[in-house]
């Protein structure tokens, strides 16, 4: 009789582990879907998300040339593996169309986006007006398809859009499980806090700051990389040879047995010198912890916030963040630091959101330095080429269709 008890108890043992194993894998899939205004430091990131594995299900591209630089998203997709995603055309515009704010004037001032395509076709997409409508619908189609507490939001760029689509259709919001938002605030001298560069980079066209809004839909589904967290704890602002070595060696060596990637380097370099130049004429001097490390290490060099925006949406467990009541403030946008930030007073309507405090950087920069590695069969798998021309792997993927 004790046999018979031990092997009814392994049986069971056995059936609730196939049960569990069957549950786990029936448990409702994440998916995520990308927001990105593809600077330099968000093609990176979306290079280190291939590596992870991660498969967006929709890319959005928004901020100024939007329709041009949805163009050179597909071109970077379809090298990431990424093929038959949607990618996405929305808020855009026209530099009058934003805060003349002197942190938004490098963006502003830009011009040099997908210098890798025929300039008959550049300058057609460049003309492209902008269009929230197209990625709001495509926000909407995806939350109204998928289920409840399933969807996730990597925001590496304004998210106008998104605001739109669910000011529109409220009851999406169950649909989210997060809002994971490159961006927040610095305080200034004077201790007030002001908004930054993707906050500040909404349009002034629209009546209200939509970030609000956005805030009071979600509460803390939504958490913020804050950038005063991120400028405390990485001071250089920047992820360079100097900051990340081990990262950059492995990147380096990517980038010598795939020379199609030196195109990505160029631009990045452009970039800039792009910056540096707008630096200079805000009379900011060689001191300056940002001037020195996009003087010194130009196009090996990019902003932390969006890989770490990434990096703690796959590992939540490595930020600590607090609750905070965030109130943005339109009337008062001052030209050198953006605009107006309350925090946490005289308004005790506004839902709280989840703000980063701090984070582990040993982790962060293992996380820079292992996916890296894995990006060198993400490109042999899609084909980049070893050798060659950068524009060799250009081929059709510009039609816009
Ligand atoms: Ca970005």
């Amino acid at each position: 009789m004790p046999f018979l008890r031990f092997r009814i108890v392994y049986i069971l043992a056995l059936f609730c582990s196939l049960i569990g194993s069957a549950l786990a894998q029936i448990e409702p899939l994440v998916q995520t879907l990308v927001i990105t205004d593809l600077e330099p430091d968000d093609i990176v990131t979306l290079q280190l998300a291939a590596a992870t594995g991660l498969r967006p299900s929709l890319l959005g591209i928004v901020v100024k040339h939007s329709g041009l630089k949805r163009a050179v998203a597909k071109w970077q997709a379809e090298r990431l593996g990424w093929s038959n995603i949607p990618i996405v055309q929305g808020a855009g515009g026209y530099s009058k169309d934003y805060f003349q704010v002197s942190s938004t004037a490098p963006s502003r001032g830009y011009e040099g986006e997908g210098q890798m395509l025929s300039a008959g076709y550049r300058d057609s997409l460049l003309s492209r007006p902008p269009s929230s409508s197209e990625l709001k619908l495509a926000l909407i189609d995806a939350l109204s398809t998928a289920k409840d507490d399933s969807v996730r939001i990597l925001g590496l760029a304004p998210l106008e859009d998104l605001t739109d689509a669910l000011t529109e259709q409220p009851k999406l919001v169950t649909k989210i499980r997060e809002v994971i938002f490159s961006g927040g605030w610095v305080i200034g001298k004077s201790g007030e806090a002001r908004a930054t560069y993707n906050i500040n980079m909404e349009r002034v066209t629209r009546k209200n700051h939509s970030m609000t809004d956005l805030i009071s839909l979600l509460g803390q589904k939504m958490r913020w990389i804050n950038y005063e967290a991120v400028k405390t704890m990485w001071p250089s602002r920047s992820i360079n040879p100097e900051t990340a070595p081990a990262f950059w060696t492995a990147y380096q060596e990517l980038i010598d047995r795939r020379n199609s990637l030196q195109q990505e380097v160029e631009n990045s370099r452009a970039w800039d010198s792009h910056v540096l130049g707008h630096l200079q004429g805000l009379g900011l001097t060689s001191l300056h912890p940002l001037f020195s490390a996009i003087t010194r290490f130009a196009g090996r060099q990019f902003s932390p916030s969006d890989p770490l925006t990434l990096f703690l949406m796959l590992h939540p467990n490595a930020g600590t963040f607090v609750e905070t009541q965030v109130r943005l403030d339109t009337n008062d946008v001052d030209a050198s630091s953006g605009i107006r930030v309350h925090l946490g007073v005289g308004n005790g309507k506004v839902r709280p959101i989840e703000v980063l405090l701090s984070f582990d950087r040993l982790k962060f920069l293992d996380f820079l330095q292992t996916s890296v590695k894995s990006l060198d069969q993400v490109y042999a798998q899609s084909g980049l080429n070893r050798q060659g021309a950068p524009h060799n792997d250009c081929h059709a993927v510009w039609d816009e269709t």
